[in-house]
């Protein structure tokens, strides 16, 4: 997931897209799904090209109470070896948790799980990390309480955290931006200042993209230079190719329906 650094992605959690799917939640990217069979395909596609890429793939079942449960990234944050359960924002989300926190656990035999509390919320999806330093979105979905308990456990490594507010027209802060490597963050012109992420490592850059390929900087980057990228934003594309990065373009039209994006789709752990 967001959290994990670019070397450190060798295994991926990801959950089946469930029947239910056209109820999922859709607000930002599109209205909503209309065609399941397709997004099962998409998804299976995008499995595939994790696994072509050396990550190891588990697939959780989905639930077909849960129109959202594909989306996995929300549900937990890994952080070497220690795990923050967040309540997620939204209420119909909340239920898809425990099957993904267990399978964790038991993957991560001893891992360190803390859980959130009271009226703290949080997404996953609102978290980058950039190497030891990490971003989390103030959005629809995130709290200060939630952002209050990831500084808790980011504070056990002395990892910096900074605040990044996400503008209503957007849902989290993956949905506008990613890490493909550990040295660059891409992120469409619309949607943050400037200065959002303040002065940044020696090495890092900010690169800023057309406002009309805000979904095609959801990226994952992936060992050995290769990032997976969303087809049909070639800006995203000429640029990370530019950098000497190796592509991989998958079809995503029907996950961004529900206004899910490549990171959304899996836990890196
Ligand atoms: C939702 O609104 O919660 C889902 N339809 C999409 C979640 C996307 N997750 C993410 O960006 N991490």
């Amino acid at each position: 997931m967001a959290t994990v650094r670019v070397d450190q992605k060798h295994r991926a959690l990801v959950r089946s897209v469930p029947s239910s799917y056209k109820q999922a939640l859709a607000r930002f990217f599109a209205t909503g799904p209309t065609d399941v069979a397709l997004a099962k395909v998409q998804h299976q596609a995008y499995i595939d090209a994790l696994r072509d890429a050396g990550v190891e793939v588990h697939c959780l079942d989905a639930d077909d109470n849960h129109p959202d449960c594909m989306f996995v990234e929300d549900q937990a944050v890994v952080v070497d070896g220690h795990m923050l359960l967040p309540t997620p924002g939204a209420p119909s989300r909340v239920a898809e948790q425990p099957p993904i926190a267990e399978f964790l656990m038991s993957a991560l035999e001893g891992i360190q799980t803390c859980n959130m509390g009271g009226d703290a919320r949080m997404d996953g999806g609102d978290i980058i990390r950039l190497g030891n330093l990490f971003f989390v979105g103030r959005s629809s979905r995130t709290n200060d309480l939630g952002i209050a308990s990831l500084r808790s456990l980011l504070d056990f490594f002395d990892y910096e955290l900074r605040i990044i507010d996400i503008p209503p027209h957007a849902l989290h802060l993956t949905s506008i931006c990613s890490t493909p490597t550990d040295e660059l963050i891409l992120i469409p012109e619309g949607y943050l200042d400037a200065e959002a992420f303040g002065t940044l490592p020696d090495g890092c850059e900010v690169i800023w993209m057309p406002t009309e390929e805000a979904y095609g900087c959801n990226t994952i980057g992936l060992p050995n230079q290769t990032v997976l990228i969303a087809e049909g934003y070639p800006t995203v594309k000429a640029t990370l190719e530019q950098r000497g990065l190796k592509t991989i373009e998958l079809d995503m039209s029907e996950i961004r329906a529900a206004d899910g994006s490549l990171t959304c789709c899996s836990i890196f752990y």
